[in-house]
């Protein structure tokens, strides 16, 4: 079954999407999620320019071997730009592979271990009377975890808290906004936020809440402790990951479950953290860590050690890459949950897909291979808007991390 042709669609229905189309002799064809929020072109262009004239001829059933060959071939090995576009070749392969057997690809991946998958939504708001409300709202949708971020006293703006609508959209058109941040007054804050959403809502529902590696190891550590009454679902990314072993100092100080790994692209990110089980989710996900291929390894890997599965599931992640996600999440034992912020309705009429929300329930549905398509004629319409995500600055000036 050999690939005959391979292009790569760009467009911006509400934000910007790259998606690989991988066609073949018998006219089949698989998509393949390759979004890198902000850096986006980058990866149109490694893909166009060095990958897709490796893919026509070659046969499009030998999945991990077009993997290593990507992988080890390159010789330059890793990085974003390079394993997103690994891994939209590899979700368009999984795509054309269960297409091409009739059957949806969880059931390549070992069937279903689960009915349907728990999601976590997005509640925020700029003070804790209307984020309690945006919560309420989610769990009128049937939502059973809900990630809640807050807008703090004294701070203007804050990362995770929407403008205004159901949706939250960080990446902005034009330059990157700016953003102030005072750790001293979000640390001061959060524990306060948390003992009302308990005292509102009760112990049943799973609350979880994203520091976007904003913290030392210590102030994690005391946020993790701060926050123990409030028993969390998780904590996530506490602090910049690039040194794992910092996670041992936070471990050693709370017994609040952390998550870490939206922004790692392999195993090797993320070997330390789960051999020492100094974390509890694993947040890699299909679009930026290596396809299904290399998500099922890392999955592999954290089952030896108690880690669960939490993909990461922002907006920018195509409903390409959701339909990806979901497959692998219904068919992996230690799965935990799943992100999902909805998209736009711009987005949702580009990319149709057989998967569905229920009751905080999500499932993949069960047309052949992943179930997702793109209309292109549709795509067109919505052309290319460089768009970048904030820049966070303490309040002397200092550049932070975002
Ligand atoms: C966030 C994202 O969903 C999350 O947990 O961290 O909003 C993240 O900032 C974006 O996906 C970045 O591309
Ligand atoms: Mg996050």
């Amino acid at each position: 079954m050999k690939i005959t042709d391979a292009k790569v669609i760009v467009c911006s229905p509400g934000r910007n999407f790259v998606t690989l189309k991988v066609t073949t002799e018998d006219g089949l064809y698989g998509l393949g999620d390759a979004t890198l929020n902000g850096r986006e072109l980058a990866v149109a262009s490694y893909l166009a320019d060095h990958v897709i004239p490796l893919l026509i001829g070659r046969d499009a059933r030998r999945v991990e071997d077009t993997w290593q060959y990507l992988y080890k071939g390159a010789y330059w090995r890793r990085g974003p730009v390079t394993m997103t576009a690994i891994s939209a070749v590899d979700t368009a392969l999984w795509d054309i592979k269960g297409k091409s057997l009739n059957v949806p690809v969880y059931q390549l991946l070992g069937g279903a271990s689960r009915d349907a998958v728990m999601v976590y939504g997005h509640a925020s708001g700029a003070d804790i009377e209307s984020t309690l409300h945006a919560v309420a709202e989610y769990l009128r949708l049937g939502y059973k975890a809900v990630r809640v971020q807050s807008g703090v006293p004294g701070m203007a703006t804050v990362y995770g808290v929407g403008r205004g609508d159901f949706y939250y959209e960080p990446a902005e058109p034009g330059r990157p906004p700016e953003c102030l941040w005072s750790s001293e007054a979000y640390l001061n804050f959060v524990p306060h936020l948390f003992e009302r959403l308990r005292k509102e809502f009760g112990s049943a529902v799973h609350l979880l809440h994203d520091v976007h590696h904003r913290l030392t190891p210590i102030e994690a550590a005391r946020l993790g402790k701060s926050l123990e009454p409030y028993h969390l679902f998780w904590l996530e990314d506490p602090v910049p990951a690039e040194l794992q072993e910092s996670f041992r100092l936070i471990r050693q100080h709370t017994t609040t479950p952390l998550a870490v790994g939206e922004v790692f692209n392999s195993v090797y990110d993320c070997q330390q953290l789960i051999q020492e089980q100094l974390i509890d989710y694993i947040r890699t996900t299909v679009v930026h860590a290596g396809g299904i291929s290399h998500l099922r390894k890392i999955a592999s890997l954290a089952e030896l050690y108690h880690v669960r599965t939490g993909c990461h599931g922002a907006t920018d992640m195509s409903p390409v890459c959701i339909a990806a996600a979901l497959h692998f999440d219904l068919s992996v034992h230690n799965f935990g949950i799943q992100e999902y912020m909805r998209h736009s309705a711009e987005t949702e009429r580009v990319f149709s897909h057989a998967y569905t929300f229920s009751d905080g329930m999500m499932h993949p549905g069960d047309a052949p291979g992943l179930g997702v398509d793109i209309d292109e004629g549709l795509a067109a319409q919505y052309p290319y808007r460089r768009a970048y995500l904030p820049v966070n600055r303490r309040l002397d000036g200092t550049i932070h991390s975002w």
